[in-house]
């Protein structure tokens, strides 16, 4: 019979050897005549399944309101440094998303990762935030430079009053907000961050959803998807912040010396 050489390369998300794309086995026709949206896109592309509408839009959501943050926060700022030093917009985009990490928008996974195991193994938040102190590891999604309890994050607002109408169950995120409860106990600027809300309440899509199982939430939240939300969303915001110091013709950025503190 025929042989086939082995391949090297195994691709299982998408097709182009066809009339047109296939998403996930979805021709891309059918995608645009069924008005769905870049969620459900994503939903084909990451999870390789067509989710329920609510969790098209949860995520939808998710990158609508992570998309920007202002210039001041260290994405943007490498971004427009960049932009500013005369490089492309692929140089500037990347400058800023490469700040991304356990500090700055890239905490969703580690706080899915923490939450779910303190959840799943009955630890009350008093367990779980002085066990995190005792190992010297800052709570993940916990914390904000400039939110505080009486000043909280509305984008946090706005996905938990979207999972409490819309998901069957938000048992993971409510465990975040007791944690949320019990660290602000401790000081003011430890509030629920948007990365804390969102890894908490992925975890809520995942399990409540009916559409993984067990083993499957487990990968995903092993191999970490997560941050890709934040690091997708950030860059429409980078892009819109490179392209506004282009056309606002800014120079190259020098930082004023009387900012800085020379010591030896
Ligand atoms: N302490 C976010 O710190 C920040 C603690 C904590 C226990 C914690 C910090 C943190 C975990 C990582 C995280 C996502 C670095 C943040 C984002 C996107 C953004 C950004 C924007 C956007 C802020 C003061 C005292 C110290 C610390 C203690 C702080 N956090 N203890 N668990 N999680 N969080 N990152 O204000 O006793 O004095 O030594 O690492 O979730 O990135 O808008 O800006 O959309 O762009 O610099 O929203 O919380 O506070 O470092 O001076 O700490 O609080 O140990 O205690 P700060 P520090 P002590 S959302």
């Amino acid at each position: 019979g025929k042989v086939r050489a082995p391949t090297h390369i195994i691709s299982t998300i998408s097709d182009d050897r066809g009339e047109e794309p296939c998403y996930a086995g979805v021709p891309m026709s059918s995608i645009v005549e069924q008005g769905l949206g870049v969620g459900d896109v994503i939903s084909l592309l990451w999870f390789k399944r067509s989710l329920p509408r609510y969790c098209a839009k949860f995520i939808e959501i998710c990158i609508m309101l992570c998309a920007d943050h202002g210039p001041c926060v260290s994405g943007a700022h490498n971004s427009i440094v960049t932009a500013r030093a005369g490089k492309d917009l692929v140089s500037s985009l990347v400058s800023g998303l490469l700040t991304i990490g356990p500090r700055f928008g890239g905490a969703i996974d580690d706080a899915a990762r923490y939450f779910k195991d303190a959840y799943d193994r009955g630890l009350t938040p008093y367990e779980f935030v002085e066990g995190m102190k005792k190992k010297g590891v800052r709570v993940p999604g916990i914390g904000h430079r400039i939110k505080r309890g009486d000043n909280r994050d509305k984008r946090v607002e706005l996905l938990q009053r979207f999972a409490r109408s819309n998901f069957p169950s938000v048992k993971y995120m409510e465990y975040a907000v007791q944690v949320e409860t019990y660290t602000l106990s401790k000081a003011n600027n430890l509030v629920m961050n948007v990365d804390g809300a969102i890894g908490s309440l992925f975890l809520d899509l995942l399990a409540g959803s009916g559409m993984f199982t067990k083993q499957e939430i487990d990968e995903i939240v092993e191999i970490g998807y997560l941050n890709g939300l934040f690091v997708l969303a950030r860059s429409i915001g980078l892009i819109g912040h490179t392209f506004d110091q282009k056309r606002l013709k800014q120079p190259l950025y020098r930082h004023p010396w009387e900012d800085v503190l020379y010591t030896k």
